[in-house]
């Protein structure tokens, strides 16, 4: 059986979150490498979602172009999800022009076969911003609960999916000004001819979260209008129509079928340009999305029914939706900044820790709630003092007593075949309860290995068999490294990172879900090396205070003033670029040296990515002389280089004419 495995498209408006990783991108990557190790035809395909209003709106809030938007954010997502370990096989994006042609057949196709038909209605138009207000360009009073930030699609707070009259005081998000009713012709999806098969559908679905159930209930309950497919606005998939030339497809429209088109493009990376087809056109393909709740609709209603319009396309089997993940017991929120931003915590921390917080605590039935101090103990609790402790101790007693050379097992008693047994009905367990995706009770599931590892260490003491029954002290250290190399790969799924550094540990030559509790590894080890550090208490009031302060990128609202004392206190110089050298394994950082005139001094700047190192040597700079020194990935700093720093762009500041190195700048 082929499986389709996908994540919802990120909007590329920004980056991504913790958020966005509990809800659809973790569980997704969780499922996905499982499924690999248990040598099924698997592929997982994602991409960022490139169009529709939010794109436009951070364009505008920023003051540049929607393409400067994606560009950017497409590449830091795409970088992000890289170093976090999500292990998509295509992630694409919806401004290429092999899914804007996949998205206009799709539309012309179900407009052919009947279900898209055009229909005048009147629309909100801003008088002051000549232009009419598609989606979140509205903003009022949720009508169901008296939110008043409600945006013209959707209300935040209840998640229902509005149109923008249904809003009470509407408003034109960009200028304040209350809307007219201005005449528009719109395409409309006849989704209402689809309620029956639809109920239909869902009603075999009887194994589905709750949560994807009730929510269509809930849809089935007001019954399914027929909704506009189409936007008057520039930035999106033009509709291809002659008389729609000024109109483009909604972006709820075109970004599913995002899923098809970035299939294409892996199929044309391989080589197989058709191959994609072995997925989509097969209606034995399980095709499972996986999503945050707020798409539910999108996902178990109206996409499913734009497949059933198509005619050629597999329908989903499964959506696992997740619900919310709060931080620090409040909502999360992008626009007051109270959210962790995975690029800004992946400059801090290893991926895997995170990939274990969220994952033992995943939102899959219920919100939960994130705390840095729960990260920071799992992290050393459970992560270090007890997996961590049990893989060391075992490799570092294997070098020690036995030349990192596997220990051949004697005959083995029912302690040690027990720990093989246990190995094994946790794989079985662990492994099914993956498949029902219940995940977080995977790996409780599987964390109790290295536990039970512990236990037997200890119980069997093989430091004193070491000296008193040989033969037994190998057999035990022979089971102990059965146990770590199955959680080579067990661990996988959760822990790529650590699986991958333990594999090379042990030296793991099969890495096959069922090849546990007997995996092919050894003959001897490699290098032992710490898989988890402590994280030191202190972490948690420095994440804590990044909490709700606005981030850089952001314009800043509230200047605070400073006393002429106090800036004072800073001492700015001019310093000469002696030598430059970019920090090996980084694009933006550079390691300078500089003259200051009494002495030369070592600092590291972000800034390589503007400017090639070479390009910087015996330029004049301006330098923050009496900064604390810092460590900037392991390397000295003492200084900080001054640079003007827009959006997308850094220009040093050097000075006007040739001075003394070393002269005071006030
Ligand atoms: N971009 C919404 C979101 O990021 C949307 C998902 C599209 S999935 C086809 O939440
Ligand atoms: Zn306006």
């Amino acid at each position: 059986m082929k499986i389709l495995v996908t994540a919802a498209l990120p909007y590329a408006n920004g980056e991504i979150h913790l958020g966005h990783l509990a809800g659809a991108y973790l569980p997704a990557d969780i499922y996905v490498r499982y499924l690999r190790l248990k040598q099924q035809d698997v592929i997982f395909i994602c991409g960022s979602d490139e169009h529709g209003v939010p794109i436009t709106i951070a364009a505008e809030q920023q003051k540049v172009s929607p393409q400067t938007i994606v560009d950017r954010y497409h590449k830091s997502i795409k970088e992000s999800f890289k170093k976090f370990g999500c292990s998509f096989d295509n992630y694409s994006r919806t401004s290429l022009p092999l899914h804007h042609k996949t998205a206009q057949e799709f539309f012309l196709k179900i407009y052919t076969r009947g279900y898209v038909y055009p229909k005048t209605i009147s629309q909100f138009y801003c008088p002051e911003c000549k232009m009419f207000l598609a989606d979140r360009y509205v903003i009022g009073r949720c009508p169901y609960c008296e939110n008043d930030k409600a945006r013209g699609d959707q209300c935040e707070l209840c998640g229902r999916w509005l149109e923008p009259f249904n809003l009470i005081e509407p408003k034109c998000r960009t200028c304040g000004s209350t809307p007219h009713e201005r005449q528009t012709t719109h395409y409309f999806f006849k989704l209402s001819e689809f309620e029956n098969a639809l109920k239909t559908w869902i009603k075999e679905k009887s194994h589905w979260k709750d949560n994807v159930k009730k929510f269509c209930e809930g849809w089935f309950a007001q019954g399914l209008e027929d909704r506009a497919i189409t936007r008057d606005l520039t930035w999106g998939v033009k509709v291809p129509l002659p008389e729609a030339q000024d109109k483009v497809l909604y972006v709820w429209f075109d970004a599913p079928i995002g899923y098809i088109s970035s299939t294409k493009e892996w199929a044309e990376k391989k080589g197989k340009p058709d191959l994609w087809k072995d997925y989509w056109l097969d209606p034995k393909t399980k095709l499972v999305h996986f999503i945050g709740k707020d798409n539910i609709v999108f996902h178990a209603i109206v996409w499913p029914a734009m497949l059933m319009a198509h005619g050629d396309y597999v329908l989903p089997s499964e959506i696992p939706a997740n619900e919310f993940l709060n931080l620090e017991g409040r909502k999360l929120s992008t626009s007051e900044n109270w959210a962790v931003w995975l690029p800004e915590y992946l400059n801090d921390f290893e991926p895997d820790p995170l990939r274990y917080a969220l994952g033992i605590n995943l939102p899959e039935n219920r919100d939960v709630d994130f705390t840095w101090r729960d990260f920071l103990a799992r992290n050393n609790n459970e992560l270090a003092d007890i997996l961590g402790n049990f893989i060391n101790r075992v490799l570092v007693f294997t070098h020690k007593n036995f030349n990192g050379i596997i220990p051949k097992p004697a005959i083995l008693v029912n302690e040690d075949l027990e720990v093989i047994k246990k190995i094994e009905e946790i794989a079985q367990e662990s492994g099914e309860l993956i498949e029902k995706f219940q995940l977080k009770d995977a790996l409780k599931t599987l964390m109790t290995l290295p536990a039970l590892g512990n236990r037997y260490f200890d119980y069997q003491a093989p430091w004193t068999t070491l000296k008193t029954n040989r033969t037994r002290c190998q057999t035990t250290i022979n089971v102990c490294l059965k146990l770590v190399a199955s959680l080579g790969i067990l661990l996988e799924p959760f822990l790529p990172f650590t699986a991958q550094r333990i594999a090379n540990m042990v030296k793991l030559r099969s890495k096959t879900w069922d090849s546990a509790p007997n995996p092919e590894f050894g003959p001897d080890l490699g290098e032992v090396t710490v898989l988890f550090r402590k994280i030191d208490e202190k972490i948690i009031e420095v994440q804590l205070k990044k909490l709700g302060s606005k981030k850089q990128t952001q314009p800043k609202e509230n200047k605070m003033e400073v006393t002429l004392d106090e800036f004072k206190r800073i001492e700015l110089k001019v310093a000469k670029v002696i030598s430059a050298q970019r920090v090996l394994g980084t694009d933006k950082l550079v390691q300078l040296e500089i003259d200051l005139g009494t002495e030369t001094r070592q600092i590291v700047a972000g800034i390589g990515h503007v400017y090639p190192p070479e390009s910087l040597i015996g330029k004049n700079i301006v330098v923050v002389s009496n900064l604390q020194k810092a460590k900037i990935r392991g390397i000295e700093s003492y200084g900080m280089l001054l640079a003007a720093v827009s959006d997308s762009d850094i220009a040093l500041i050097t000075t006007d004419k040739e001075i003394k190195p070393g002269s005071l700048v006030s």
